[in-house]
């Protein structure tokens, strides 16, 4: 083999060998490069004479050539092994079980007064807000509970520092005081219902210092106790659902409306249990009554043209008769063991959230 033949194989076995671009690099520069011997040969075509260059000159271009593309088609294997090797490095295991969600609860109580909120609203109440910090006024002798009142006791209520229209402030005792500042302010027909929290200084098994309270209010010219009975059983029968849950008013008496009645539903008592729906019976569930005509008027109604019912739910009692949780006070204890058994999926939809693992 003549000398030229001999670079060509030894360039051409260097190109082969090189397994890093960096290598490869190094044998082009060899070849190539300024001082390379590929570089060398060309440079001394200049010594030549006429006759050996016009021999020699193509047969070193036709050299020069075979390395460099031996060399660029080298360089795209070299790249090619590189990247397969990185996304084989890389390679998503899709057969892999997914991360763990931490997944949120809604709680009971929320849960609940949605539902509650729900059904009135096919009634076609809408839903009415105000402050949890109230005045005299508003929470009380708007309400026909005047100063002095033993209502006033009974309601235990959260006195706050400062004063508003010449009486004290306080934490809203019930939610009646959003109905007040409604009538207030909207001519009837009124057909709104006030969710919230409330307070009362009682701590006990069956009472804790916060608590929350649907009420319900319809005023209107020829608003009756047969409205105030239908809505009721309808609302209960809905909520509990129980078509034919049976349900009994009983005369009672609060300051604000006239006449007034207790509510039960009928239930069975069997060895410590309790089982909503008929059974001979009776669990008292909420209050209601006509709204007094004295509240009416205090609201700038004219109760000799208006009249209305009123109610109030509370909302931790029918959240532990429908869902049977039995200690009032882990509603508040922020307990996530408690809020996981007993609250519910934000998005319920077994097809979409959590896959086969619900
Ligand atoms: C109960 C009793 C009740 C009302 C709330 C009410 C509100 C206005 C006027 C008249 Cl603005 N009444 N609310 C009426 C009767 C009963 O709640 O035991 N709730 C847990």
């Amino acid at each position: 083999m003549d000398d030229l033949g001999q670079l060509e194989q030894d360039l051409l076995q260097a190109i082969a060998d090189a397994d890093t671009a960096a290598a490869l690099d190094a044998v082009r520069v060899a070849a190539l490069g300024k001082k390379g011997s590929i570089s060398a040969l060309m440079k001394g075509m200049g010594a030549l004479s006429p006759e050996e260059r016009k021999e020699k000159g193509p047969l070193f271009n036709q050299l020069k050539n075979r390395v460099e593309s031996a060399i660029e088609s080298r360089k795209t294997a070299l790249e090619t092994a590189e990247l397969d090797a990185k996304l084989a490095g890389e390679r998503v295991d899709v057969t892999l079980p997914a991360r763990p969600q931490s997944e949120g609860r809604i709680h009971p109580i929320s849960q609940t007064m949605d539902e509650a909120l729900a059904i009135f609203g096919e009634m076609g109440f809408t839903v009415a807000e105000g402050p949890d910090i109230e005045d005299d006024f508003h929470n009380f002798t708007a309400l026909n509970i005047p100063p002095e009142h033993p209502a006033r006791q009974m309601h235990d209520t959260f006195y706050l520092p400062g004063e508003r229209d010449g009486g004290p402030l306080v934490l809203r005792t019930h939610t009646s005081p959003v109905q007040v500042r409604t009538m207030q302010v909207q001519k009837p027909p009124l057909r709104i219902i006030a969710p919230g929290r409330t307070y009362r200084s009682d701590s006990d098994m069956t009472h804790t210092p916060m608590f929350h309270q649907v009420e319900g209010l319809v005023v209107d010219k020829s608003t009756h106790m047969g409205h105030l009975k239908g809505c009721i059983t309808e609302f209960c029968r809905a909520y509990f659902e129980i078509a034919d849950l049976p349900l009994r008013f009983r005369p009672s008496f609060f300051p604000f409306t006239e006449p007034s009645a207790e509510v039960d539903i009928g239930c069975s008592r069997k060895d410590g249990g309790l089982k909503i729906g008929s059974g001979g019976d009776w669990l008292e569930i909420l209050g209601c009554g006509m709204v007094h005509p004295k509240v009416l008027d205090s609201c700038g109604i004219d109760s000799h043209v208006y009249q209305g019912f009123a109610f109030g739910v509370g909302v931790e009692r029918i959240a532990m008769l429908k869902y049977g949780i039995p200690d009032l006070r882990t509603f508040f204890e922020a307990d996530l063991r408690w809020l996981h058994h007993y609250g519910f999926a934000a998005l319920d939809i077994p097809s979409l959230v959590g896959g086969l693992s619900r």
